[in-house]
């Protein structure tokens, strides 16, 4: 008879360095009494991440959906802005915190990405950008999106929240788009606290990027454009400087936990990991199960009640979709009859326990609750 966890399993826990070291810089610091506005650790962490990224140009932000409501600013995007239903509410909040109309097309089934089909379906002329995300680190399908961009003039951002380090054969993921946005929230692999950048190769976008997080602010005398207050303070930089240092030994550690959920959960027909095709570099920012309930037996919500029981919390990542919120509900491409696919898909993910600091013992566990899970329902309708 399995017992439940003594300690809460949640989805995540935050990578953390060596309190001691975090202190030291915490007290270089308070020597220099320079809190905020550019200091030396953001210019540090911002030359570091640039390397780490293999990017041209970086510019960190106080969270990522500041980062992406600068994104769009920076690249004076106007009228509607294509984008899935399939991610977190700060995605088509960005769109529409800068006025503009989100338009939600379709995802594709394989990967969870915004579908290029169904892209091209919904351009109209006062579309001026496409937002889609590498939702769970999957890449979208970039060739594809670039060659419709390129035909009908497009700007494209890519949210890159949950892709960290993912490649695409051998490329970086920041390479692609005009822009690309990074989270560094709490609950991501590489995190300041509170945190995010974004990655262009346009040096162009660079003055105005960094214009746009500090108010708009010229100079003393001058404040140019409507600007926000985006900037990352000395704190959380250091928080970041000390994280990065310890990416390359939590991303071994989740590759292990990942191979143990892939070796647990093998043969166990209607459940399957969402995992990279060949040529990926993985993020490992989550792990994401798919479970087809007619071959499984047990829907989706139904394992995540009976694994709370357990005090395992996994989350339905990403219910309900964006086009189901109030405020895009009415919008006629949040019509269910437009995405199918996202439809279908949302009722059916569940994204696991998943941090380096897991333990390989507890991975089987909650495999094994998972499975007892399906035991019992087959032995409730057999006394039925
Ligand atoms: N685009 C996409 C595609 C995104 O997924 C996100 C953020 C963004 C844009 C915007 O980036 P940011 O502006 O956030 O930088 C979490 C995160 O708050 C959010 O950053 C993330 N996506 C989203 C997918 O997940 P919640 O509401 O699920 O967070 P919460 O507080 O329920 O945390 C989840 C679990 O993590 C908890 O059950 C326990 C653990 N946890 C959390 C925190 C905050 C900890 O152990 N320690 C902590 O400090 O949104």
């Amino acid at each position: 008879m399995l017992k439940p966890f003594p300690k809460p399993i949640y989805v995540t826990r935050p990578l953390l360095p060596n309190l001691h070291e975090f202190h030291k810089l915490l007290s270089e610091v308070w020597e220099s009494q320079w809190l905020t506005n550019n200091g030396p650790k953001h210019q540090q962490l911002e030359n570091e991440l640039r390397e780490y990224l293999k990017v041209k140009y970086l510019s960190i932000f106080n969270n990522g959906m500041t980062a992406l409501i600068a994104a769009v600013q920076a690249l004076e995007l106007t009228g509607e802005v294509i984008t899935t239903p399939f991610t977190f509410a700060a995605t088509p909040h960005a769109i529409y915190w800068n006025r503009l109309k989100p338009v939600f097309a379709d995802i594709k089934s394989d990967n969870l990405t915004i579908d290029p089909l169904s892209i091209e379906k919904h351009i109209t002329k006062k579309t001026s950008a496409i937002l889609a995300v590498h939702v769970f680190g999957q890449p979208c399908d970039v060739v594809a999106i670039d060659k419709i961009a390129k035909k009908h003039k497009l700007k494209v951002i890519y949210d890159a929240a949950h892709a960290f380090g993912t490649e695409i054969k051998g490329v970086p993921i920041g390479k692609f788009g005009d822009i690309t946005m990074f989270s560094f929230h709490a609950t991501k692999l590489f995190n300041t606290a509170e945190g995010g950048a974004l990655v262009f190769n346009n040096s162009k976008l660079k003055k105005s990027i960094e214009l746009i997080k500090n108010f708009g602010i010229k100079n003393e005398r001058e404040v140019i454009v409507s600007g926000i207050n985006g900037k990352m303070n000395e704190l959380q930089a250091s928080l970041g400087l000390l994280n990065l240092r310890e990416i390359k030994s939590e991303r071994i550690k989740r590759q292990n936990i990942r191979n143990t959920y892939a070796r647990e959960l093998k043969g166990e027909a209607g459940i399957s990991l969402l995992e990279s095709p060949s040529g990926i570099v993985d993020s490992l920012q989550y792990l994401v199960l798919r479970i087809d309930e007619k071959v499984f037996g047990i829907s989706r919500d139904v394992i995540y009640r009976e694994l709370k029981k357990y005090n395992v919390f996994t989350r339905k990542y990403f219910y309900p979709l964006c086009s189901d919120y109030n405020c895009y509900k009415t919008f006629p491409s949040s019509s269910k009859n437009n995405l199918p696919v996202a439809n279908k898909v949302v009722k059916e993910v569940l994204s696991m326990p998943f941090y380096g600091a897991l333990k390989e013992t507890d991975v089987i566990k909650i495999c094994d609750i998972l499975k007892s899970v399906k035991e019992l329902r087959i032995n409730s309708k057999r006394n039925n």
